[in-house]
């Protein structure tokens, strides 16, 4: 295992990328364990919880210090996801709690929509305006016209709440915004989504295949610890990215693609393992479907072909190949997780779930492990009424091959003149900031100007709390229960989060919003038990352990019932796809109409003076989320935009100077963005960390700090099997006028 100085280097080099001072190892240094610096007594008053502030779920122990104030988080030793270590974003989630911008009370809105004037109310009268909105809706509409926006741990109170009211219309960003295409992809092709945490057996692996996937400045916990102790081990890397990233630094091979190109270098990737007989024979004979068909496709796709599309030599495509031969079947084509780039996003997923296939790497040690969950009985309530229609019902025909539900479906049929099946009418939002996570900012506010009730529930005075009707303060993670955590992993656990202190100003946890919320609306029957404690010990005993003894360990780990973490060599396995076999082609998407293997199809390119406008994370904030918190924002307070040199000398740029960005819509950037000049970038692309440039004044720290790439991103590709809103086919220019009045000013 990698100790935690190792931890902190590969942290660290993430933050030097972003030209962070000393202070950001220093912060991690500070947060070290009590026990282990001794810098304070053992602290009898330590809670259990598990982090909010990304979707990793750490589980990990609050301190409190003398005076009774939340002082440090630290990770839980027991925990498969941390293995004790919290990262950066981790460790400052006391920013979030100790946030002075946070939301107080209940605010109901008196002004127009998007004009930002409030008044403050009572919990009671919130809750009953909010059910009042909500029954006229379902006379009106029926109850499918009101739709439910969820991320995070809320989703498990508020989606009950909403399918008791009759509307299964409940969309998590996560799919059309971020997974769901690989999901998908995966799904068609083993039977089997990757799940998250990732089933991917990093800490055995010999060779890493990062197609993207930034992990080191994308920070998910137990991947980058095992990343590290993959290297340590000596694991290739093979980084493929038309941006020089933390792991492209860490990579044996660095693939400096030209964007949107990827899928001709996994088809050139698979004509190499086909025609060279690399490919796992036994596990393509008895596992795979559709193998001479892929053979006959791939037929053309030489390196020779590859290299006039991605930019990347023969050679260095049949090095690679050829590693990863080598390696099989301990390699991971990584399936990545933010996929939606380009809307072919579900074939290129499908070409990297073909290429692990052939290379055997599906449930075997290195490869994907096989995961296993905890199932927790839920207290009896009643049968939920079955809606009439579904969002599949807004646009017939659409997006045949989703498995999940498709936020901007619903954005779409809420404004009129798309006519949808039926229109929606009402939004909940819970703990999603859709003006800065849907792309095209104007469908989405000409959507919202369309309701009849948008409420919003967040902890922060985001920019979608600022449309709402109503908008409700939910207290933060660390002052509340919620939801025991029961994630797949390599062996079945479950973790608590429970209140390290009572909710500041006016807040309430989601649990106690949804079951008052649920009385307004006569639905209490869903919402039986007064207190979530009550569920919890109930739930827990059933399992055999009990509320107490969670909140002495925090953690609960179980053995697996058997050795079964990777197939048996030569086990029968069937897969949960309609042959029961691995598809490496796939009917069922021929039955729906589209390619049965992967096509490469040329994206538009940028035109003169544009560059394409790219995107990722930095490893000490997420998303927007993290942008107000004081703890984060002294290690990084806006986002610089990545240039190449040979383009900041056409434009005539300096290190740091403050530019705007316009895309090819006309849509010029609110706020200015530092210009960092590096190589490490190509010179048809630009970078810049998402997450910054918020147009909400009352989130005081990070008001116009930086660029946004949504405001940027106007135009989504769309992809035609699942709905995903592939953002990576803008291209922006470079303002310097704007920049040198505002600079004057
Ligand atoms: N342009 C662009 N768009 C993107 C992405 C991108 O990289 N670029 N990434 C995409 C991806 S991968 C994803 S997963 C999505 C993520 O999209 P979102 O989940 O919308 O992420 P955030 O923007 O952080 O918004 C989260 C909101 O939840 C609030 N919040 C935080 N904690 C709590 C809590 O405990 N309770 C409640 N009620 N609210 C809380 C925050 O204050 C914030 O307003 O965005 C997608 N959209
Ligand atoms: N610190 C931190 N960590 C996070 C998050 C966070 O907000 N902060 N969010 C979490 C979430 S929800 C998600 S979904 C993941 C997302 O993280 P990942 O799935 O790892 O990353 P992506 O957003 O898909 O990809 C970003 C990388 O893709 C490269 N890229 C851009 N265009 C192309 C292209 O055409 N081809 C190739 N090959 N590469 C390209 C960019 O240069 C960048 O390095 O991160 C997770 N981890
Ligand atoms: S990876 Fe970091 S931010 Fe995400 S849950 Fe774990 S500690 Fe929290
Ligand atoms: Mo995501």
């Amino acid at each position: 295992m990698t100790n935690r100085r190792d931890f902190i280097r590969i942290t660290a080099y993430g933050a030097g990328a972003f030209a962070m001072s000393g202070g950001f190892l220093q912060a991690v240094k500070a947060f070290s364990s009590p026990e282990k610096s001794g810098a304070l007594k053992v602290d009898l008053t330590r809670t259990p919880t598990y982090c909010e502030i990304c979707f990793w779920k750490c589980a990990g122990w609050v301190y409190k210090s003398e005076d009774g104030k939340i002082w440090k988080i630290i990770g839980n030793d027991e925990d498969q996801h941390c293995n004790g270590r919290f990262c950066p974003r981790g460790t400052g989630g006391i920013g979030m709690y100790a946030d002075e911008d946070r939301l107080k009370t209940p605010l109901i809105r008196t002004g127009e929509r998007g004009k930002q004037v409030f008044r403050e109310a009572g919990w009671d009268e919130a809750l009953e305006y909010i059910a009042s909105r909500m029954k006229t809706i379902k006379a009106n509409h029926g109850a499918e016209s009101l739709a439910l926006f969820t991320h995070g741990s809320g989703s498990s109170y508020f989606t009950p709440l909403l399918k008791a009211f009759g509307s299964e219309n409940i969309a998590e960003p996560s799919y059309a915004q971020c997974r769901g295409p690989r999901d998908d992809a995966f799904l068609w092709t083993f039977g089997e989504e990757v799940y998250s945490p990732e089933i991917t057996d990093i800490r055995d692996t010999k060779c890493l295949v990062l197609i993207g996937s930034h992990i080191g400045e994308n920070m998910h916990n137990g991947q980058v610890q095992e990343m590290s102790d993959a290297i340590d081990k000596g694991a290739t890397i093979i980084t493929v990215d038309p941006r020089f990233s933390t792991a492209a630094g860490k990579s044996k091979y660095w693939l400096p693609i030209k964007p949107s190109t990827d899928i001709a270098l996994l088809l050139s990737w698979i004509h190499e393992i086909i025609y060279n007989e690399y490919y796992d024979k036994k596990y393509v004979e008895r596992y795979c479907l559709g193998f001479e068909q892929l053979r006959e496709h791939v037929k053309t796709f030489t390196p020779e072909w590859a290299y006039g599309i991605t930019t990347l030599a023969p050679d260095l495509i049949r090095k690679t190949a050829r590693e990863m031969a080598d390696a099989s079947p301990a390699v991971i084509v990584h399936p990545g997780r933010h996929v939606t780039w380009y809307g072919d996003d579900t074939q290129r997923t499908r070409a990297i779930a073909i290429l692990n296939a052939l290379l055997g790497s599906w449930g075997r040690r290195g490869g994907f492990y096989r995961p296993v969950r905890i199932t927790l009985p839920s207290h009896p309530m009643p049968e939920f009424p079955v809606p009439g229609k579904t969002w599949t019902d807004l646009f017939p025909g659409q997006y045949g091959a989703a498995t999940g539900v498709v936020s901007n479906a619903m954005i779409d049929a809420s404004i009129p003149g798309n006519n949808p099946g039926y229109p929606i009418k009402g939004w909940i939002v819970n703990g999603t900031n859709l003006i800065n996570t849907i792309p095209n900012q104007a469908n989405t506010l000409n959507a919202i100007q369309n309701l009849d009730l948008l409420v919003a529930i967040d902890t922060m005075p985001a920019e979608i709390t600022g449309w709402a009707d109503v908008v409700l303060p939910e207290c933060t993670y660390l002052e509340r229960y919620d939801t025991l955590r029961t994630g797949p992993h390599r062996k079945p656990a479950i973790a608590l989060r429970m209140p390290a202190t009572e909710p500041l100003y006016d807040s309430k946890p989601g649990y106690w919003i949804a079951r008052e919320l649920s009385k307004k609306l006569g639905l209490e029957n869903y919402f039986p038990y007064e207190k979530q404690e009550e569920i919890l010990d109930w739930q827990l005993k059933q399992i055999g352990s009990s509320l107490d003894e969670m909140k002495k360990t925090g953690v609960k780990t179980f053995e697996r019932e058997a050795d079964d973490l990777y197939y048996a060599p030569d086990e029968e396995v069937a897969f949960a796809t309609d042959s029961g076999k691995i598809e490496l082609y796939s009917a069922a998407f021929e039955g729906l109409g589209f390619d049965p293997l992967p096509k490469y199809t040329p994206h538009e390119e940028p035109p003169d003076g544009f560059y394409r406008l790219i995107y990722g994370r930095a490893p000490m904030h997420t998303f927007g989320r993290t942008a107000n918190n004081a703890y984060l924002t002294d290690l990084m307070d806006e986002n610089t935009v990545w240039i190449n040199p040979k383009i900041a000398k056409i434009w005539d740029l300096a290190n740091d100077q403050y530019i705007w960005l316009q895309n090819q819509d006309g849509v010029t950037s609110e706020f200015p963005i530092k210009v960092r000049i590096t190589e490490r970038i190509r010179w048809d692309s630009v970078y810049m960390v998402h997450g910054f440039g918020h147009a909400q004044k009352q989130m005081k720290r990070c008001y116009g700090r930086g660029a946004s790439d949504t405001q940027l991103i106007t135009r989504a590709l769309v992809d035609p099997l699942m709905g995903g809103t592939g953002m990576r086919g803008n291209f922006v220019t470079i303002v310097t006028e704007k920049a040198e009045k505002e600079v004057a000013s």
